[in-house]
């Protein structure tokens, strides 16, 4: 990796770290007047940022706030990088329709968002319910499209449980759609013991929903 690719990495990492929303701002358009991969950009820049603060809130040396606020610089930096993440979108017939969303008690989404993100530039359908999303619209949405796939995002101990009443509650209605699972909180031992698929991050999901419909074929 070239010096400049790697500072500017670096600055987009510390601009959230440092909850420094105008540096934040710069260092994602410097990325792309360099030729930074958005996705780069966001992996291994924002987002290294966002969960440092996330490891200083747990670790009590930042206040919920100063979370809300990191999160904010991340979401807007990703703003300025999303065209040209869609950039890519290729222009075909839907690969699949994907139900996605974060499991009820949980209101992380910007992991969820990337994914949605993703799926939408590799030619996927995404019907996105939200965060906090009710385990029945999981279900009743998965119907409703045909759902090929349907993902639910995790990010907190506290609410992984709920992925496998989704996924009961789909195979209890006769939904045989696969069952994608990934956020913070979610282990690919996890996924087996539910009966889903594990994706470690937003392009390793698309790269196993590629998977899943060229097997289908
Ligand atoms: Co909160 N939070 N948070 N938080 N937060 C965590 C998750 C936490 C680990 C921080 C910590 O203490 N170290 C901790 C959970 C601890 C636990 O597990 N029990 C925590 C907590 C405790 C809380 C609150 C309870 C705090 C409070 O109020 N006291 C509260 C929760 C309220 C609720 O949900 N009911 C809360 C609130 C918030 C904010 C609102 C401030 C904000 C979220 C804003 C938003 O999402 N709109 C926030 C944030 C930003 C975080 C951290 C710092 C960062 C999460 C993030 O966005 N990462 C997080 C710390 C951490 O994760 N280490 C933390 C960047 C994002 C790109 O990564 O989401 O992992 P991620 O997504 C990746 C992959 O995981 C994967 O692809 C994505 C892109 O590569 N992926 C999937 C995600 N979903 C996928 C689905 C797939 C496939 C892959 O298939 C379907």
């Amino acid at each position: 990796m070239s010096d400049n690719k790697q500072a500017i990495l670096n600055e987009l990492e510390n601009s959230v770290k440092n909850l420094e929303q105008e540096a934040a701002i710069e260092a994602a358009k410097k990325a792309l007047a360099a030729g930074v991969s958005p996705v780069d950009a966001i992996e291994n820049g924002l987002a290294k940022g966002l969960r440092e603060v996330g490891d200083k809130f747990a670790r009590k040396e930042m206040f919920v706030v100063e979370l809300i606020y990191a999160a904010e610089i991340m979401n807007g930096a990703i703003k300025i990088l999303e065209p040209e993440l869609k950039k890519s979108k290729e222009k075909r017939n839907v690969l699949a329709h994907v139900v996605l969303g974060t499991v009820a008690g949980d209101i992380h989404d910007i992991g969820k968002n990337l994914v949605r993100i993703m799926f939408e530039a590799s030619g996927f359908e995404v019907h996105d319910i939200g965060k906090d999303a009710p385990t029945d619209v999981f279900v009743k949405t998965s119907k409703e499209v045909g759902a090929g796939i349907v993902g639910a995002s995790s990010l907190m101990t506290t609410t992984v449980g709920v992925q496998k009443d989704v996924i009961d509650a789909l195979r209890a209605s006769g939904d045989k759609a696969h069952f994608m699972v990934g956020g913070a909180a979610v282990t690919d031992s996890w996924a087996k013991e539910i009966g889903g698929i594990y994706a470690s991050d937003a392009m390793t999901a698309v790269g196993v929903a590629k998977q899943i419909v060229e097997k289908g074929r």
